[in-house]
């Protein structure tokens, strides 16, 4: 269960931010409505949300899932794989030994964003993206086992974030699309099928039993709802333009 969140409110300069994605720049307005209505679902699902002020120096910042690692026995502090990001942890961090004992911290020449990383139960599998290498997934993994947790590492191409592409939803189920669907790494678990002109809703959330979509991907609702879990839609077209999703707006633990 999560007690806590930590999200960023999203500066002006979001219209700067990274995006693969030919959507658009997103309408600064509406980026504001969307991310209190973001905030009022999760606090609806029982966490306490803790929201920073903008920082316009980043246009990415509110993607803050990058920035960190939250466990239960320390957080880590993520060294970022995007140049124009790497500076987001230095404000993160002081945010973070307010809350955690112990704060570890990925290093040079190692990389990683938090969107690479999912967690099962004490067990977090770490994307070897374009943004995370594996010398910064190994830095993780070891952090991780200092505390009797493990982490273990999955080859990815296709994708921005491991989680673009898969989430896991308690009870052994993950929602998965692309090239998550055949991947080894997942075999074990009850995989629920999200197709290709759904993809994005692959980056759900499960947050204390019930689980939040992104608005506007029908198929995939039905399917998560059939399996048995209660959903909460929430449009974040306008992040969608700079490639993030749902799990990328907040830092849960
Ligand atoms: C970026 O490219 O870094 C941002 N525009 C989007 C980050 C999305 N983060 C995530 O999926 N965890």
């Amino acid at each position: 269960m999560f007690k806590n969140a930590i999200v960023r409110t999203p500066g002006r300069s979001i219209v700067d931010g990274l995006s693969s994605a030919n959507l658009g720049k997103p309408i600064y307005e509406v980026v504001l409505e969307q991310h209190a209505a973001y905030v009022a679902a999760i606090e609806k699902c029982g966490v306490q949300v803790t929201v920073l002020d903008a920082d316009e120096r980043f246009p990415d910042s509110t993607f803050i899932e990058d920035t960190a690692l939250l466990t239960p026995h320390c957080a880590i502090a993520m060294n970022l794989g995007a140049e124009s990001r790497k500076g987001e942890t230095t404000d993160i961090e002081q945010v973070l030994r307010q809350r955690f004992e112990i704060v570890e911290e990925v290093r040079e020449p190692g990389t990683v964003e938090g969107g690479d990383i999912m967690m099962v139960g004490s067990h977090f599998y770490i994307g070897l993206s374009e943004r995370t290498n594996l010398v910064g997934a190994q830095q993780v993994i070891d952090i991780l086992e200092k505390y009797g947790l493990s982490g273990s590492m999955v080859e990815m191409n296709d994708m921005l974030h491991l989680k673009t592409g898969v989430a896991y939803l308690e009870n052994e189920s993950l929602v998965a699309c692309g090239e998550f669907l055949t991947h080894p790494a997942f075999q074990d678990f009850n995989i629920l099928p999200i197709s290709d002109d759904e993809s994005y809703a692959a980056n759900s959330v499960w947050i204390n039993g019930k689980v939040m979509i992104p608005m506007g991907y029908p198929n995939s609702k039905a399917l998560i709802e059939r399996s048995g879990y209660e959903t909460i839609e929430v449009d974040v077209s306008e992040f969608r333009k700079l490639d993030g999703g749902l799990s990328c707006l907040s830092l849960r633990f």
